[in-house]
């Protein structure tokens, strides 16, 4: 029994640990891309980058929540999401240029994409979302792991932070005048990305470049 248990505990320690190099591993790819846009491009398209590894704790809740078994094994099969990484971008076109720069690499598998910036969730939330799957090379092999790399701007970002918030604080049953408050927040954020990225291309063109190469970065 307890050496039962012991073995479990290993298990839920090992793709707690797997999760936690594939997070590293990504974050090094997308520091590499960062660099390598404002160093050849002089420009930056990245503002900042979160990542996050679900506790065991809460990789059961989410297993329990999906219908998962709540095993190593089935956990590995059923909850993709216990690795993640946020790409924050400035601008709409950038967060597709990032996910693009960074999907189309020959070890990053996609396993699905979601265009929630396309086709907003019913709440007004706006994101890219892809689930890839990146090889992690342990002394015993190499292993696959998901990790969901979410990237949107900053103003998406800031309605979707205050979502989760609000969303915690009335679990799940939000007031229905703060759920219409959020939509019409959600409006005014997609505004003003149109906003910024007209103000952008037109201080882009004032400048006019001549190549992708020649782009000059606002803030780099
Ligand atoms: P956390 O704490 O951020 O990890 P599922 O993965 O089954 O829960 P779904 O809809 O199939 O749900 O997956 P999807 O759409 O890819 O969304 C998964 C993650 O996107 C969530 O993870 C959130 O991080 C984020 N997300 C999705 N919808 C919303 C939303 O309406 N508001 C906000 N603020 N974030 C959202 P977790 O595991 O739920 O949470």
């Amino acid at each position: 029994m307890v050496a039962a248990a012991r073995q479990l505990r290993r298990e839920f320690e090992l793709i707690q640990m797997e999760s936690e190099f594939a997070v590293e591993e990504v974050l090094t790819k997308i520091s590499i891309l960062r660099q390598e846009f404002v160093r050849l491009r002089r420009y930056n398209p990245i503002e900042h980058v979160n990542s996050r590894v679900k506790t065991p704790a809460s990789t059961l809740h989410k297993a329990i929540r999906l219908g998962v078994d709540p095993t190593p094994a089935s956990i590995r099969e059923g909850v993709k999401d216990i690795a993640g990484v946020r790409i924050t971008c400035s601008f709409i076109a950038d967060t597709y240029r990032v996910l693009d720069a960074l999907t189309a690499q020959a070890d990053v598998r996609v396993l699905s994409v979601k265009d929630y910036i396309k086709a907003p969730k019913p709440n007004g939330y706006k994101s890219l979302h892809a689930l890839v799957e990146i090889p992690v090379f342990l002394s015993t092999g190499p292993v696959h792991v998901p990790v969901e790399v979410q990237v949107r701007t900053i103003a998406m970002d800031f309605w979707a932070s205050l979502e989760h918030k609000i969303h915690y604080k009335y679990e799940g049953e939000v007031p229905p005048r703060l759920v219409e408050r959020l939509t019409a927040a959600a409006k005014a954020s997609e505004r003003l990305d149109e906003q910024m990225e007209g103000l952008y291309a037109e201080v882009r063109e004032a400048r006019e470049p001549t190549t992708d190469e020649d782009e000059e970065g606002l803030d780099d």
